[in-house]
């Protein structure tokens, strides 16, 4: 089975920034292998195999200390894959899973042991027909119990359909990669206030301020300058509800495929104190995923 996307940088750079001791990778994926770990039947695309080895090959490369490794479509609700790394990263990640609101208490508490820590919702129709909201009322319900958090995802223009839905959600609650705002539209446009005031307005809500390079419109070439100004708002307003991640191995990347060395690079554009980088890079992650743990 081919994968329809582009394969992940094959050499990235060493960052020149220098990450602060501890830090973490809140947001990238195991898939496969699919000799091991079979794809979904259900997918909406086939990714190439990028297993748990290579996911530790990147983090000791880039410099980083620890992974959230949260579930994609394209594995379904089959954790087995984020499960066996969870296993093998000896404590050094912790997971995002997918699950149906049939999954029994039992399966949970496997998740839980195994160092799940959320679910997540994903809203963006080119990837998932979503449950319907009684479904992941049911879920949320049964996971709240557990401590856990909800990570959603879904495309800016869809929010304010949700807006309801997400602000009666009883966890802490994550949205992936900003809302995926239109870097195009002006700042002080009506969806990234909206996005804004959902943050603003809802102190369980937490942004990971990731994927420049799914957002811009310059590219790498251009550094990816114009999701700055948006990235930055965010960290700065919302300084302790922010996380990070590298977004490795990238899905349904079709322009190109980021140097992941590079993306590191951009943190310090968009959290431009060395406080700030701290809180975006270790204590909120390390407040969300380890709260027993020390940073170390
Ligand atoms: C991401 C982004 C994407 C894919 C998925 O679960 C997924 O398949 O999240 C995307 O295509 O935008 O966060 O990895």
């Amino acid at each position: 089975m081919d994968p329809d996307w582009l394969v992940f940088h094959p050499e990235p750079s060493i960052p020149e920034f220098k990450l602060p001791a501890g830090a973490v990778d809140a947001h990238c994926h195991v898939f496969g292998p699919a000799g091991e770990f079979p794809f979904a039947p259900e997918r909406k695309y086939t990714p190439c195999d990028a297993g748990k080895d290579k996911l530790w090959t990147l983090r000791d490369h880039l410099g980083l200390h620890r992974n959230v490794i949260v579930q994609a479509t394209c594995h379904g609700a089959d954790n087995r894959a984020l499960v066996d790394a969870l296993a093998d990263s000896r404590g050094k990640a912790r997971g995002v899973a997918t699950v149906r609101a049939s999954v029994t208490d039992e399966e949970l508490k496997l998740l839980d042991n195994a160092g799940v820590r959320g679910v997540r919702f994903n809203f963006v129709k080119r990837l998932v027909d979503a449950l319907p909201f009684d479904d992941l009322q049911r879920i949320a319900e049964r996971i709240a119990p557990l401590g856990w958090h909800i990570v959603i995802y879904f495309e800016a223009a869809d929010l304010s359909e949700y807006y309801e839905f997400f602000t009666a959600l009883p966890t802490t609650v994550v949205v992936d990669h900003m809302g995926r705002p239109d870097i195009t539209a002006p700042i002080d446009g009506p969806d990234f206030e909206l996005f804004l005031r959902l943050l603003s307005d809802n102190d369980n809500f937490w942004s990971k301020v990731s994927c420049p390079e799914r957002l811009s419109g310059v590219g790498p070439e251009g550094g990816y300058e114009d999701v700055v100004p948006f990235a930055r708002t965010v960290v700065e307003n919302f300084s302790d509800r922010v996380l990070w991640g590298t977004d490795w191995p990238h899905p349904n990347m079709k322009t190109h495929m980021p140097d992941d060395g590079k993306l590191v690079d951009f943190v310090p554009k968009i959290a431009v104190t060395r406080e700030l980088q701290r809180k975006l890079l270790v204590d909120n992650p390390m407040r969300l995923y380890w709260p027993e743990g020390s940073a170390l």
